[in-house]
């Protein structure tokens, strides 16, 4: 295996460089510390850490994947380095003021579940013709499920109607990928490998998403409002990103380098 040092240090720099930069005036400005028994802080905490070092994983990795896949490596990168900095921000706002609220998970979501979408577009891209409207789907669906939610949750618009059209978004996309041409191009095109990881990808869109809708059920539906589900909903959310953000990148890393390595 040839190690690519110019590229090594660049992209590993990029990526350390710019977790520290961003997190580092957050992390001193903030007064208070973080309390050994508080669980929903030390589980910001822990999950940062994880973001970062998958964030340099899956950039590092790039250099062992055929140019081809090499997209996509970089872009769970980016997802795992929008959250991470995300991540320094909530903690820092959790320790400070003992709760967070949803809407900053909104600004995460904005950019990474878009990027999430795409890597469905872009594993089937590296094997076969994709017509960008697949792309153009998966993108619209994702962002009518997160417009939706947002002006709910932001007040913008009665909960009950947003959470529905938000819904219908998520339908959207679960339609293109288990039946809609997606879904079709994967089971008439890809190899075994590639259709069994974009079958763990979709499993997870189904419920490893699901927990944010039922989050907002919780918080918004009950009647009893967000902020006494404030702790548990926060840990819930954290657990959730670990399977959607980093399992989800090492999915296709794992796809990617046993694609790379067939002869
Ligand atoms: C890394 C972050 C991820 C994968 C976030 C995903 C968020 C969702 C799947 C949110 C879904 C929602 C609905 C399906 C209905 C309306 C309310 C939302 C936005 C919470």
């Amino acid at each position: 295996m040839r190690i690519d040092l110019k590229s090594f240090t660049k992209s590993t720099l990029f990526a350390i460089g710019s977790v520290l930069g961003f997190s580092s005036p957050a992390f001193a400005t903030s007064g208070v510390v973080l309390q050994s028994s508080d669980f929903v802080g030390i589980s910001f905490w822990l999950i940062s850490m994880a973001l970062v070092a998958a964030t340099a994983f899956f950039f590092l990795e790039r250099d062992r994947v055929a140019g081809k896949w090499k997209t996509s490596l970089t872009v769970s990168g980016l997802v795992t380095l929008i959250a991470a900095v995300h991540y320094f921000y909530m903690r820092d706002v959790w320790v400070a003021t003992g709760s967070t609220p949803t809407v900053y998970r909104y600004i995460d979501w904005l950019i990474t579940v878009p990027l999430l979408m795409v890597e469905f577009y872009l594993i089937l891209a590296a094997i076969a013709k994709v017509p960008g409207g697949v792309f153009w789907r998966l993108m619209i669906g994702t962002l009518v499920m997160l417009i939706g939610g947002y002006v709910g949750e932001a007040g913008y618009v009665a909960v009950w109607p947003a959470f529905i059209v938000g819904m219908l978004g998520w339908f959207y996309i679960l339609y293109e990928v288990f039946a809609g041409e997606a879904s079709k191009i994967n089971a008439a095109q890809a190899p075994a490998s590639v259709q069994s990881a974009f079958n763990t990808m979709r499993l997870i869109v189904t419920f490893g998403w699901a927990i944010y809708p039922i989050g907002y059920f919780a918080g918004y539906l009950t009647g009893q409002g967000p902020d006494s589900s404030m702790q548990a909903l926060n840990i819930v959310y954290n657990l959730a990103d670990v399977l959607n953000k980093i399992a989800f990148g090492v999915i296709i890393w794992s796809v990617a380098v046993s694609e790379s390595e067939k002869k």
